[in-house]
């Protein structure tokens, strides 16, 4: 419905700076390595790659920047900077009808893809998949890393808190509403998170529950909670970090947590956004090469990070 045109603007966001991992960057040189765009485009979709980062090489300047601090909030200049030239690039995307496929790179890429997606459909819903809820606040935050903190910048959360906004982050919109976000597959949640969950009322399906309901289920109760005035219907985007699935089919990410999503949970997740024909932008992080024991956690990972793009675009509909 809302890309009958079928193009795919690929947004390569090679970022490792809102953590302390090195080798996240490498995420999208893998993913295309792999095959991706081509893969894509045989499900008739066309395709562009656009590199925000073509000016300048963010990886370099992760470990050089020991100044680039506020308190101990980790590289905010640099994460700023970064989030608002994928934020750009997302824009461009979107003002040409072109579908946004931004691979990261860390979580904190997502301040810049989701606020563009929300200025472009103010009723969109936003479906978070990810083992952490990633909404600790600048005060709330024990890691420091930003990667924890890009829903927090998104709804304006660190407007009000004792460490003031660093200016490299003011640009986030903060226009996403607490309604419009609904997080699948929680099971890492630091104490401090839980509470702005609770005190924002925010919606969240964790392990728990897709046990308890099973993923279809969960899926249908998370569509109905973001567009509750249309049955479930209405523009949706979904920001996918891979550690969502279980490390036994995504070992290479930064922060693995057992107890996850099947591979086949995750990508059944994403077939049932393609069939809703109102999938607006996907994002696909925290794939990190370098933290695999051996070749064949990084071809798991990658065929696992391909997938999830391939079944979103339509793969698996008849
Ligand atoms: N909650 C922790 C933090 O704030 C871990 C976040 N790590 C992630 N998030 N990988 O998706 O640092
Ligand atoms: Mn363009
Ligand atoms: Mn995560
Ligand atoms: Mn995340």
């Amino acid at each position: 419905k809302h890309y009958p045109a079928k193009k795919l603007s690929i947004i390569a966001a090679p970022f490792s700076g809102g953590q302390s991992k090195l080798g996240v960057e490498k995420g999208p040189t893998f993913m295309l390595k792999h095959g991706l765009q081509h893969q894509l485009t045989n499900l008739g979709w066309t395709t562009q790659v656009q590199h925000p980062f073509s000016q300048e090489d963010y990886s370099t300047r992760v470990k050089s920047d020991t100044k680039d601090m506020l308190a101990h909030i980790k590289r905010p200049q640099l994460v700023g900077e970064a989030a608002q030239l994928v934020y750009g690039a997302v824009q461009e995307a979107l003002s040409h009808n072109e579908f946004p496929l931004t691979l990261g790179g860390d979580h904190s890429i997502a301040m810049g893809t989701v606020s563009a997606t929300v200025e472009k459909y103010p009723d969109v819903g936003v479906l978070w998949i990810d083992a952490h809820a990633d909404i600790n606040t600048l005060d709330s935050t024990d890691s420091g890393n930003l990667h924890g903190c890009p829903v927090s910048f998104l709804m304006g959360l660190n407007k009000t808190g004792k460490l003031e906004c660093p200016p490299s982050l003011q640009w986030v919109p903060a226009n996403l509403k607490p309604e419009k976000i609904v997080y699948i597959g929680l099971r890492d949640i630091d104490a401090t998170e839980k509470e702005i969950l609770k005190e924002q009322g925010i919606n969240a399906f964790s392990m728990y529950h897709v046990d308890k309901f099973g993923i279809n289920k969960v899926i249908e109760m998370a569509l109905m909670l973001l567009h509750p005035e249309t049955a479930g219907v209405g523009p949706i985007m979904c920001s996918y970090d891979v550690d969502a699935l279980d490390p036994l089919f995504v070992p290479a990410t930064g922060t693995p947590v057992r107890g996850g999503l099947t591979l086949r949970e995750g990508l059944f997740l994403v077939e049932r956004l393609a069939e809703t024909g109102d999938l607006v932008g996907l994002d696909i992080v925290e794939v990190n090469p370098d933290l695999a024991a051996h070749d064949v956690h990084v071809s798991d990972t990658i065929a696992a990070s391909c997938a999830i793009a391939r079944c979103a675009l339509g793969e698996t509909l008849l």
